[in-house]
C-alpha cells in the first residue's frame, strides 16, 4: 500500500517536470565582434518569457573566456553599464537585449571567429531549462540583428 502511493506521487513529480509547463524560448541569437581584437564583444538574443517569472543568470559561450549580464543605464546623458546578476524574463514578456539596453559581455572571444559564422550559446535560468542556440557573428559596428 505505501509502495503504491510512493509510486503514484513520483509519476505525478516526473509528469510536473515533464511538460505541462511552459517554458521561456528565445530567437535571434547574434554577436558583434570587437573592432579591435581583444575588447570585448556583446551578445544580444531576444526571450520570451514562459507560463512563470524566471530571470536569466548567465550566458553559457564555450568561445569566450568569460561572460557577463550588462545593464546598460543612461545618467546626466552619460551612458554607462554595469555587471548584473540576472536579468527579470517575466511571465509572457518579451526581454530583449539589443544593443543600447542590456546585453551580454564576452571576454577573450577566441579570434578565429569571422564575421557570417556563428557560435553556440546556451541561456541560464534559475527556474527553466538552459536554452541552446547558434548566435549569428556580425561585424564590428554592426547596428543592428545582421
Ligand atoms: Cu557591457
Amino acid at each position: 500500500m505505501r509502495l503504491s502511493f510512493l509510486a503514484v506521487a513520483g509519476a505525478a513529480l516526473l509528469a510536473g517536470c515533464g511538460g505541462g509547463a511552459d517554458a521561456p524560448t528565445a530567437t535571434g541569437a547574434w554577436i558583434r565582434l570587437p573592432a579591435v581584437p581583444g575588447r570585448p564583444a556583446a551578445a544580444y538574443v531576444a526571450i520570451r518569457g514562459g507560463d512563470q517569472d524566471v530571470r536569466l543568470t548567465s550566458l553559457r559561450i564555450p568561445a569566450a573566456r568569460l561572460v557577463e549580464l550588462h545593464r546598460t543605464s543612461s545618467a546626466g546623458g552619460v551612458m554607462s553599464m554595469a555587471p548584473v546578476d540576472a536579468i527579470d524574463v517575466p511571465a509572457g514578456a518579451t526581454v530583449a537585449l539589443s544593443p543600447g539596453g542590456d546585453h551580454a559581455m564576452l571576454f577573450d572571444l577566441d579570434p578565429a571567429l569571422k564575421a557570417g559564422g556563428t557560435t553556440r550559446v546556451t541561456l541560464m535560468f534559475d527556474k527553466a531549462p538552459p536554452i541552446e542556440l547558434d548566435a549569428k557573428l556580425a561585424a564590428p559596428g554592426t547596428a543592428g540583428p545582421p
